[in-house]
């Protein structure tokens, strides 16, 4: 019997930095809709050390930052046969691209994205052309695979957009290089914000009684969680606007038990911040512990981690190449 042909899924590919440990914001925005996905769609997933170097990093903390990175997408349940999990470093193509995009991209639109100004503002002492072109890296991340989505966080946006500009500009020029990838937003993956600057979102490279680690203790969560900015009026309310603080705790506690906004306004309309803050730690508490065990038994498994990083760098590379090869090509250099 002629059997039906199978359908392409499509491919996702997404990032994360080493840049510190995972905040909760990285694993309810990014890392925990990745396991969603991976059933469905074909994906990629880049551990951004290349990326990370935007911001001075101290070499043994980068590297002890991105086996630790590694072993957590592990243990939150990624399987790294469904998915390609790599180190961006290990596949060259990717500093490649980078340069070749650079060469297609606009002073005047990288001027205008607010990470940038942000993280200048941040580091101050080291304005460096990386930070300044650090999406065209990410352009070149996504577009060197053939994405057809990305799933980031609303706060990267503005860079899918410049991503899909430059492949639109190239497709424009040369023909059908690139497809053009687009956004995926996931329904529950709300941006957290930073616990004693809510208006701002929560970094894992800020000061650590801002954000929450996924490897944070139940003492540390506790005591970040008391510490946390709220405000003086005492009612327990979704306003961002107006309460930053509270409804940043209210939407962490959404985001990890799944309950309805309305329904848990309501269940603590009357009650202090106290028992809201009680009830942020139990639910990150019983999150995180699951994950953190796993964590500590992949960690002590090294020829494992190693054999993932290389089997996952050999699969991104054949992609990877097939692209860059493709586009080289096509600008006119001489095939080697
Ligand atoms: N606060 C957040 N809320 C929701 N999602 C978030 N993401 C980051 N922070 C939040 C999402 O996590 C993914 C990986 O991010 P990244 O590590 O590549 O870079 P980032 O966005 O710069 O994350 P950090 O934690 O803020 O890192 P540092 O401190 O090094 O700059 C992305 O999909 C992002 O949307």
């Amino acid at each position: 019997m002629e059997q039906a042909p199978k359908e392409k899924k499509q491919r996702i590919l997404s990032g994360i930095q080493p840049s510190g440990t995972p905040s909760l914001g990285n694993y309810i925005g990014a890392m925990r809709n990745w396991k969603l996905l991976e059933d469905q769609y074909d994906c990629l997933y880049m551990i951004a050390d290349l990326h990370a170097i935007t911001v001075r990093q101290e070499p043994a903390k980068l590297r002890a930052q991105s086996i630790q990175l590694l072993a957590l997408l592990l243990a939150i349940g990624l399987d790294p046969e469904k998915n390609v999990l790599f180190f961006q470093s290990h596949v060259p193509q990717h500093a490649q691209i980078g340069w070749l995009l650079n060469c297609y991209t606009y002073m005047g639109e990288m001027s205008r994205m607010t990470q940038f100004k942000d993280k200048s503002a941040k580091h101050a002492d080291n304005i460096n052309c990386g930070l300044f072109t650090y999406p065209i890296l990410m352009a070149g991340d996504i577009l060197l695979y053939q994405a057809n989505l990305v799933p980031v966080g609303h706060d990267q946006t503005q860079h899918l957009e410049i991503c899909r500009d430059i492949a639109t500009r190239v497709n424009g020029v040369y023909g059908n290089v690139f497809t053009v990838p687009e956004g995926y937003y996931p329904k529950v993956g709300a941006r957290v914000m930073s616990l004693q600057e809510p208006t701002r979102k929560m970094s894992k490279s800020d000061p650590d009684d801002c954000f929450i680690s996924i490897l944070d203790t139940p003492d540390a969560i506790r005591r970040k969680y008391r510490r946390a900015v709220t405000d003086s009026d005492a009612e327990i309310r979704f306003d961002p606007a107006a309460k930053p603080g509270v409804s940043n705790l209210l939407s962490i506690l959404c985001a990890l038990t799944g309950e309805p906004m309305d329904a848990l306004v309501e269940r603590l309309s009357g009650k202090g911040y106290g028992e809201l803050k009680s009830a942020v730690t139990e639910a990150t508490v019983e999150t995180l512990s699951p994950i953190q065990a796993r964590f500590n038994q992949v960690m002590g498994d090294k020829a494992y981690l190693e054999s993932v990083y290389r089997t996952g760098a050999q699969r991104a590379g054949i992609l990877a190449e097939r692209t860059l090869a493709k586009l080289m090509k096509k600008i006119g250099f001489i095939a080697k």
